[in-house]
């Protein structure tokens, strides 16, 4: 097998999926103290689907620390880069090189939805803020908020990645370079 070869146009690419989820994330997303809406998902899958885990950790991870650097929201935590980089390898895991399945599209989901929404961030913005965990108020919207987002995400992907010729797009786009 020919290994995948790091080259100007990938280096084009993953940093225009870099500036989609600094933009996502940072200025087309709901975001109060403790809990954030975003659709930084689409970015990052569509880099899952394109780049694998290992690029895609590091895209996202990178997302997060030069999108905090410069539009800063609250104090920067390490733990949600680590989050960052979690999500994104999950994704490109799930999403690398495989048929993005309903089941698969739905397994992944859960799991960022899972590790990442309902435990490493509540954890986080206990650590940084000293929320009181056990306090069943303070859960309620962030669960509403994953159970409402859950299905979005599953069939927003969904449609990502069988969908959308983005294929085609790209052949297109790297044409116009020959
Ligand atoms: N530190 C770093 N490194 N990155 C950040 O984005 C950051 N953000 C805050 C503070 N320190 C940071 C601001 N506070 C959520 C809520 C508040 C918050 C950070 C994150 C949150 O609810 N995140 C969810 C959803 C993310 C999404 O949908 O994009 C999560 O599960 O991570």
């Amino acid at each position: 097998m020919k290994k995948k070869r790091i080259d100007a146009r990938t280096i084009t690419l993953m940093s225009l999926l870099i500036a989609l989820m600094v933009v996502f994330t940072r200025f087309i997303s709901f975001e109060t103290q403790f809990l954030r809406i975003s659709l930084t998902f689409i970015p990052e899958s569509l880099m899952g689907i394109l780049f694998g885990p290992f690029w895609t950790g590091i895209g996202s991870a990178v997302a997060d620390t030069v999108g905090m650097m410069l539009f800063p929201k609250g104090p920067y935590f390490p733990g949600f880069t680590l989050n960052a980089f979690i999500s994104g390898a999950i994704y490109g895991f799930f999403y690398y090189k495989k048929e993005l399945t309903w089941k698969r599209v739905f397994t992944a989901t859960l799991l960022v939805t899972v590790l990442i929404h309902l435990f490493l961030t509540p954890l986080w913005l206990g650590l940084m803020y000293g929320v009181n965990l056990s306090n069943i108020a303070w859960w309620i919207p962030r669960i509403l908020k994953n159970i409402i987002f859950f299905p979005i995400q599953v069939v927003a992907t969904y449609y990502l990645g069988n969908k959308v010729p983005y294929k085609q797009l790209l052949n297109k786009s790297l044409a116009n370079f020959k």
